[in-house]
């Protein structure tokens, strides 16, 4: 039978047993919605369960490879499982709430670091449910992780650690890319869900749904109707915080709506969640860059400003008495003042040669860059090449995905291409160098260089925006100050300044 076939003969069963019904009915978003799904009812129809299990796995992504299936609870859960056993791929359980005795895990079943698991999902809205069940898988429990690295043998979500993956770990948690679901409501699910990073596939919607219904005279031309009218007023839906300790459920899930400190759930790229804590505990979203031509004015200037910043950005190749001892002393100063440190290399190569100019040669990058900035023109093959030197320890990039410099060739085509590139590789990529909000997916990191207080353009191209616009109108989690602090009286001042007032931007707009 074909797949319609096949999909109809499902909708009318599910009609018949009250798995859709007519009427009044508040959903979890507040909505009141003129119809409902209830496929909770499925359990007790052992065979028209097993055909929506077998319909969601049919509209599986097919180039996609997926190392377990997760059902969101509890609905899904019985279908997730009839797909695991039929198709031998192992499940994971995601328990809605945190156990309070033994392993307090909220990933059930066994797994490796950069698995990808598949989500199946029976109704979506605004793809709440979904979210939050990539956010538990992403971050697999790591909140009680105490080193936040990648450590198997800490990480308690590993109910069996396997030591044999240290030396290749590419990020905590497990990878979430892909989702079915049975009934897409056409609300903006799919939107709000790629925004995320996570692509869905549906095996209805409610206008195929509802065509299926009035053909087989199950419904009237009303129904349609009122469900129409319904979908007209609330086509864009937004995912929804969990709220917690019974605040009001108000604010949606985006980058730029989401503090720094509740991003850190959302990503389990090591890196990123070290930098958002500490963004979030130091209050400061400044990155200065340290673009001064000897080895001691830059250590002078990293120790003066360092208690106000998040990270400093080297151009290592510009210091001219640049040994060994450089990047060791910076990494003491980075320790003391409680920053991180991002060469701003912006590799550009073909992934081998990149690979060595990062790990090898004068400046041994690899070795003391928590993060470095890249071109993405070659392609990603320089993402997997650098992440392979990066060898296990916390290291990540910042993708170019716009730039400041009048007359930038970059093009939002490009702009968007990149963003899907990080997309895809998210155990390295930490984020972006951007110039607008070039993403939403809270995972992700946008610094927006060109910012000053004193500027408006160097002569040479560069064109300077104030920290507030940066934050507050182009969306960016960190600004990069260069010469606005270095070439200031007093650097420390400044750096202070720059701060509160990005930080500032940051908590305005959080308002
Ligand atoms: N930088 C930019 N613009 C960009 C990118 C990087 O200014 O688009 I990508 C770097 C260059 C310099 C710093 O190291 O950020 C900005 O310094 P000033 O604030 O001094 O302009």
């Amino acid at each position: 039978m074909s797949f319609e076939k096949r999909l109809e003969d499902v909708i009318l069963r599910l009609f018949d047993v009250q798995g859709v019904k007519f009427g009044q009915f508040t959903l979890k978003s507040g909505l009141v919605s003129p119809i409902y799904f209830d496929l909770r009812v499925v359990v007790s129809y052992p065979e028209l369960m097993e055909d929506v299990a077998d319909l969601l796995w049919e509209c599986r992504p097919k180039d996609a490879h997926f190392t377990s299936v997760c059902g969101v609870p509890y609905t899904a859960l019985p279908m997730a499982t009839i797909v695991a056993t039929k198709q031998k791929l192992p499940m994971l359980i995601r328990r809605k709430e945190e156990k309070s005795y033994g392993t307090k895990r909220l990933i059930e079943g066994h797994f490796k670091e950069g698995d990808n698991c598949f989500i199946i999902e029976d109704v979506i809205v605004s793809g709440s449910s979904v979210y939050e069940t990539a956010v538990s898988l992403r971050g697999c429990g790591l909140e009680a992780c105490p080193a936040l690295r990648c450590d198997a043998l800490r990480c308690p979500a590993l109910t069996r650690p396997d030591l044999s993956l240290l030396p290749s770990l590419r990020g905590c948690g497990l990878e979430v890319t892909h989702a079915v679901v049975f009934m897409d409501r056409q609300q903006g699910a799919t939107n709000n869900l790629k925004n995320l990073g996570v692509t869905i596939k549906s095996v209805c919607d409610m206008e195929s749904m509802l065509k299926i219904l009035l053909r087989n005279k199950k419904i009237t031309e009303e129904h349609v109707d009122s469900v129409n009218r319904f979908l007209k007023e609330s086509q864009e839906t937004i995912i929804r915080k969990q709220p917690a300790d019974g605040a009001p459920d108000k604010e949606s899930v985006g980058r730029l709506s989401m503090s720094f400190g509740d991003r850190v759930a959302t990503t389990s790229q090591p890196l990123v969640r070290r930098l958002l804590r500490l963004m979030e505990e130091k209050r400061t979203n400044l990155c200065v860059a340290a673009d001064l031509g000897t080895a001691r004015d830059v250590l002078q200037l990293a120790d003066k400003v360092g208690p106000h910043i998040c990270l400093l950005k080297t151009h290592v190749d510009s210091i001219s008495d640049f040994t060994a001892e450089f990047p060791k002393q910076l990494t003491e100063l980075a320790e003391r003042h409680n920053f991180l440190i991002c060469e701003d290399r912006k590799y550009g190569d073909i992934g081998s040669t990149s690979a060595d100019q990062y790990s090898s040669g004068l400046f041994s990058v690899s070795s003391w860059a928590h993060l470095v900035t890249v071109h993405a023109l070659p392609g990603d093959g320089q993402l997997t090449a650098l992440s392979d030197r990066a060898a296990g320890a916390e290291r990540g990039a910042l993708l170019v995905a716009e730039m400041s410099s009048k007359g930038c060739l970059v093009q939002p085509a490009y702009t968007a291409a990149v963003v899907k590139m990080a997309e895809a590789h998210p155990y390295f990529a930490c984020g972006f160098i951007a110039q607008s909000s070039v993403s939403s997916d809270p995972r992700f990191l946008v610094l927006t260089p060109g910012v000053s207080l004193v500027s408006t353009a160097d002569g040479h191209g560069q064109q300077y925006s104030s920290p507030e616009r940066a934050v507050g109108e182009r969306g960016a989690d960190v600004v990069i100050v260069g010469r606005g602090v270095t070439r200031a009286e007093d650097p420390a001042a400044a750096a202070r300044e720059y701060a509160q007032r990005a930080f500032s931007a940051y908590l305005q707009r959080l308002k």
